[in-house]
């Protein structure tokens, strides 16, 4: 496949200034008409051919300026339309175009979703509907007529504000005509039609601007929608207090479907999501749900700034939106919720997401410079880590010039498609800083490795601290990186001198560096990278008596919690390393570490549930062999996580059972999915997980009481994950009868699904392979998929890497299968195999055997192609 380079950019020789489309709404014939005014650009090549994009368009008609144009003045196939000399001065072009929404099962541009019509855009999904300069720098102002059948489409909606409106008389259609004044790239054009509940309320901005804001359902759920719906209006209130930037259209409407490839789209007025991300009730959505429903809200609705006011200039760009959306909707969360907890949660996220990436042979940069497949590139690393790349800039530059940064951002790319370096820019502008080092942190894939250590001077009361930063990729100018940082004694926090740590924060610019610290009266732990200041792997000699200090007495909770993480990895590590099969005694480094859990939950699990959860939950098996490295034996890594848990139970147990008392009383109903609700059902949760590996039988009799007593989806399913971990019969009895109450519900299912595929047993193939004939597993609804071989792939790895390579032939042949019916699904469930090569020799080559296998298939889509080769190279 062809390769598309950032430094081969031009701008478009043509611009279409504004866009009106016809879309004449039919399941199998759909009929498009695009009138575009176009205009040579003046910062293109003049008389330059227009060369339109298109995918899987039939054309049926062609005129310029009113006038059919000549066989040999364009040439048309499915895949572009291009007018050998077009006019040299602003003209106008009509296309007509019959598009199959129905055989549309890739899920990209128009298609149709349990009987609603709606699109997917982005990347270069338009080109599916029409013709066109299908580019994020070309950008237009639209307007849309929607026709359909009153019957099968009563509601109608487009980008913009609504327009006129009526039936058409004689017939059983009507029509919706939509206008959109802000102008935008084609990636956020949408449109939806079929038949929809609707929730509502109305938002009054900070301009006095009176807004209908409105979240359409499947009929029947409307009750579900109102949590999304009050997600919105927080989000709306969010975005003007904390960043200044209000809501620019008379309308916001979002659209829930249950076909969508991901979690949702961003199109301007108009979002489509994955339903998912906004359906919910206590009875089948988990605490989870709810924050993932919150968070994936409020990043859709501020890309109305970020990606949309000023968009990207080129796919390289993509972190421009996508990574400072995230940060936004981090912050926002943070604020609706604890912000410890969740800060804690971004980067278990990006450990779990991004380290694995950036250490396999999928790793790029954050901004890349070049792509086969640009679907293949919304990746963790593109926005999560993007995301730390802006909130290292507000830790560099403090939280007033970053706002400064922001708005002059915003207001200098406003209705423009930009780059980093426009962004960069604002920043440098408002803080007077060279921000040019920093940008490698853009352009160096790989995760930074920095390494520290400490030596005191007891008679000088000296601490000297050298820190030294290394970048896998190896040469090449070292990284700013901005080291949040304290120093941390027996009985709390030290104050110490150090002048290159103003306001708690060292920025580490060379290669290495060294801190002094005076005035140092006792023998201190450094607390490095508090807040987890920089994407990096920290590396420092504590024995876990120096770590168990952090958690007792450090000020940043989240070096608390790493302190107790990086304890645990390093009890998982020994004894996978020592491959220790039999021997279940602890020894004494992992009875300190539970005594430390004990005292610790002794004096704050009952004043923060959250945290306390958090604390307890050991670091993932998949964690656990992204920091081995190399010669990965995953059932070693599985035995040392399961030995360590049954470990916790067992000296923890009084002390949980009585956690889970007191907690249940303070939970009570009824139900709220507020954030301390949630923290005090993910302790009692987690302590019932901690119990039942103690003691599977008591385990099991207390998880069948919860399911039973349940009053909500949270407690409902970790009771059943409980069972679902010991074989037996009351597990399978419990997954019946789950599977049965729920079987009208495919939200839940896929939870039901997703647990399955992650038991840690050899039978759980034979089980996947009953579930894909289950009568609700389909391969055209991407949700069951990822439910049940996304995850599979993902959160199985005893399993999924089998010795006998029979977890990747099933991941194989799902992907094969799958490539027929949607590409990008297929490709994205293929980087399951990105930590191939860590591996021990005798599951990696049969990985690699499998994977050569499916290379040498023909007719493979570019989506898989692009992540073969890569995975493979
Ligand atoms: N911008 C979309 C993602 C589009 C993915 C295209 N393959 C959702 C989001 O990040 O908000
Ligand atoms: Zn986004």
């Amino acid at each position: 496949p062809q390769t598309i380079r950032l430094e081969d950019y031009r701008p478009s020789d043509h611009l279409i200034d504004r866009v009106d489309l016809d879309l004449r709404l039919s399941p199998h014939d759909t009929r498009v008409t695009a009138t575009l005014a176009i205009r040579p650009n003046p910062a293109g090549e003049a008389g330059a051919p227009l060369v339109l994009d298109g995918d899987e368009l039939i054309l049926l008609g062609l005129e310029c300026d009113g006038q059919a144009l000549p066989a040999d003045a364009f040439a048309a196939t499915p895949s572009g339309l291009t007018l050998h000399r077009p006019p040299r001065r602003p003209f106008t072009l009509r296309i007509e175009t019959q598009i199959d929404p129905t055989a549309n099962t890739k899920l990209m541009g128009l298609y149709r979703s349990n009987g609603v019509y709606c699109t997917q855009c982005e990347a270069d999904g338009f080109r599916r509907i029409t013709y066109f300069l299908d580019r994020p720098d070309v950008l237009s102002v639209y307007t849309t007529r929607i026709e359909a059948g009153r019957d099968e489409a009563p509601v109608l909606l487009g980008n913009g504000n609504p327009g006129a409106c009526g039936v058409i008389a004689d017939t059983d259609r009507h029509y919706a005509v939509w206008h959109d004044p802000h102008p935008k790239p084609a990636y956020l054009f949408a449109l939806v039609g079929g038949r929809l509940d609707r929730v509502a309320t109305r938002f009054t901005t900070m301009e006095g601007r009176d807004v209908a804001v409105a979240v359409y359902v499947e009929p029947g759920k409307g009750p579900r929608a109102d949590y999304a719906l009050d997600a919105v209006v927080r989000s709306m209130g969010w975005d003007e207090t904390a960043c200044g930037r209000p809501y620019d259209l008379d309308v916001f409407n979002v659209v829930a479907v249950s076909d969508f490839n991901m979690g949702a789209m961003e199109n301007k007025g108009l979002n489509i999501f994955n339903d998912k991300y906004v359906l919910a009730d206590p009875e089948t959505a988990t605490d989870t749900d709810y924050a993932n429903i919150e968070a994936v809200i409020a990043h859709e609705y501020f890309h109305n700034w970020s990606g949309n006011r000023v968009t990207c200039r080129d796919w390289f760009q993509l972190c421009l939106k996508e990574g400072l959306t995230v940060f936004r909707d981090q912050e926002f969360s943070s604020d609706m919720r604890s912000r410890a907890v969740h800060r804690i949660g971004e980067v278990r996220t990006l450990r779990a997401r991004q380290f694995s990436e950036d250490a396999g042979p999928l790793a790029h940069p954050v901004r890349p410079r070049a792509y086969a497949e640009i679907n293949n590139f919304y990746t963790a690393t593109v926005y999560e880590k993007g995301a730390e790349i802006v909130r290292m800039i507000r830790t560099l530059l403090g939280p007033a010039a970053f706002r400064a940064g922001m708005d002059r951002y915003f207001a200098e790319n406003d209705g423009r498609a930009a780059t980093v370096e426009d962004f960069l820019a604002a920043f440098a502008a408002e803080s007077g800083r060279d921000l040019s080092a920093f940008a490698g942190w853009y352009e160096r894939p790989g995760t930074p490795r920095v390494t520290a250590a400490g030596i005191y001077d007891a008679d000088a009361r000296r601490y000297t601290l050298s820190l030294r930063q290394s970048l896998p990729s190896g040469d090449g100018a070292p990284l700013v990186i901005p080291v949040a940082l304290g120093l941390v004694g027996a009985s709390g926090p030290i104050e110490a001198a150090c002048p290159r740590v103003p306001d708690g924060v060292f920025v580490l610019e060379a290669t290495s560096d060294t801190l002094t610290f005076e005035g140092v009266a006792e023998p201190p732990v450094p607390s490095l990278f508090r807040g987890f200041s920089a994407p990096v792997r920290v590396e420092m000699n504590l024995g876990d008596a120096e770590r168990l200090t952090l958690l007792r007495h450090d000020t940043d909770p989240f070096n608390r919690w790493q302190a107790a993480q990086s304890v645990a990895m390093r009890l998982i590590l020994d004894r996978a390393g020592a491959r220790l099969v039999e021997a279940d005694e602890a020894g004494p480094a992992a009875e300190a570490y539970a005594a430390a859990l004990g005292a610790f939950l002794d004096a704050e699990a009952l004043a923060d549930p959250a945290f306390a959860a958090l604390v307890l939950a050991l670091p993932s098996e998949g964690e656990a062999a992204n920091e081995i490295g190399r010669d990965v034996d995953p059932d070693a890594v599985h035995r040392a996580r399961q030995t360590l848990r049954r470990h916790l139970g067992r000296s923890l147990r009084g002390r949980l059972e009585s956690l889970r008392e007191a907690l249940a009383q303070a939970a009570g109903a009824p139900f709220s999915p507020d954030a301390a609700s949630a923290g005090r059902r993910a302790l009692i949760n987690t302590a019932l997980d901690l119990i039942a590996m103690a003691d599977p039988e008591a385990g099991t009799r207390a998880a069948e009481a919860q399911l039973s007593a349940a009053s909500n989806m949270t407690d409902r399913l970790a009771a059943l994950a409980i069972l679902a971990q010991i074989p037996g019969k009351a597990r399978e009895t419990a997954l019946a009868a789950f599977g049965e109450r729920y079987a009208d519900e495919p939200l839940v299912l896929d939870k039901w699904f997703a647990l399955q595929a992650t038991i840690p047993e050899a039978g759980t193939l034979d089980r996947i392979a009953r579930l894909r004939s289950h009568p609700a597993f389909a391969m055209t609804n991407p949700n069951r998929v990822r439910a049940l071989i996304g995850s599979f792939g993902l959160g199985n790895p005893t399993q999924f890497a089998r010795a006998d390579g029979a977890g990747f032939a099933l991941l194989a042949e799902t992907v094969e299968a799958l490539d027929r019916v949607n590409p990008q699904i297929a490709a994205k469930l293929l980087t399951t195999f990105g930590s191939w090569r860590m591996l021990e020799p005798a599951r990696s080559s049969k990985a690699g055997e499998i994977l050569s296998r499916m290379q040498a298939r023909p007719s493979l889509s570019r989506d898989v192609a692009d992540i073969l080769a890569r995975t493979l190279a």
